[in-house]
């Protein structure tokens, strides 16, 4: 059967990281979408293509079957809900972790000890609820869609829940990490109804990914 695959990806550190993965599994990009423009870039695979979308779409490109299958953060899968797609492999990429910070100077601890009501802001807000709830911590979340580092400089907010890899960008902006909530990395996504449909082209895929992510780990 004549199957022909779409992989929703976005520019930046998954694209780049799941360029080798794509090779072990015998698929080169040849497009760099950092200097091409094109949305829809083919592979040395005529029947596989790679569309680029923003981080946050690409569970919804999945999930419509707009794109048969897709990589995505944890951040990224857990606000979306994850509903139609199918999470079979963890690629150990794009690794991070997502946390609250302060304002160096704000006594956090003492903050919640006595139990002060505390503004958030955050692009992660599902997340943040669930985890300051279960911690029994009041917050006002305040939703942003980037730059949360901003939110205590110009007191927007108390505290921001976002994600650290380096440290650099809250060490540039005078901020300290006070919780580490969770381990980020990224996942591949499959289209319940492909996986079921265009089965056989993308098992050989998933297994060369599953093979690639387990050699990083
Ligand atoms: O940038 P855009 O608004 O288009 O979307 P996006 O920010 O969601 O995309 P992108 O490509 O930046 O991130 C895609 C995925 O990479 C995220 O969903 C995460 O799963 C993962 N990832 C891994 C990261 C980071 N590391 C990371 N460090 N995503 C973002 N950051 C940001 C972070 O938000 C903070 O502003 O980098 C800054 C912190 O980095 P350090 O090294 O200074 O600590
Ligand atoms: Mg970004």
């Amino acid at each position: 059967m004549n199957q022909s695959l779409t992989l929703a990806l976005s520019k930046g550190r998954i694209f780049d990281e799941t360029l080798p993965l794509l090779e072990a599994a015998g698929i080169t990009v040849s497009d760099d979408p950092e200097k091409s423009r094109k949305l829809i870039l083919p592979t040395s695979d005529a029947a596989i293509r790679v569309v680029i979308v923003r981080a946050s779409d690409v569970p919804t490109y999945v999930q419509y079957g707009a794109a048969d299958f897709g990589v995505a953060g944890k951040d990224v899968l857990l606000e979306h809900g994850g509903e139609g797609l199918y999470q079979p492999v963890d690629l150990a990429i794009a690794k991070c972790r997502m946390s609250v910070a302060v304002p160096a100077g704000f006594d956090y601890a003492s903050a919640v000890r006595q139990g002060a009501r505390l503004r958030v802001a955050t692009k992660y807000v599902n997340v943040a609820r669930e985890h300051f709830a279960a911690k029994g911590v009041h917050v006002d979340l305040i939703k942003l869609y980037g730059s949360m580092e901003l939110g205590p400089l110009v007191g927007l907010s108390d505290a921001i829940v976002d994600l650290v890899s380096t440290g650099s960008t809250l060490r540039a902006n005078h901020l300290v990490e006070v919780e580490q909530i969770m381990d980020i990395s990224s996942r591949l996504v499959v289209n319940r109804a492909a996986l079921k449909t265009k089965r056989e082209k993308l098992q050989p895929i998933i297994e060369a990914f599953e093979r690639a992510a387990q050699s990083k780990k």
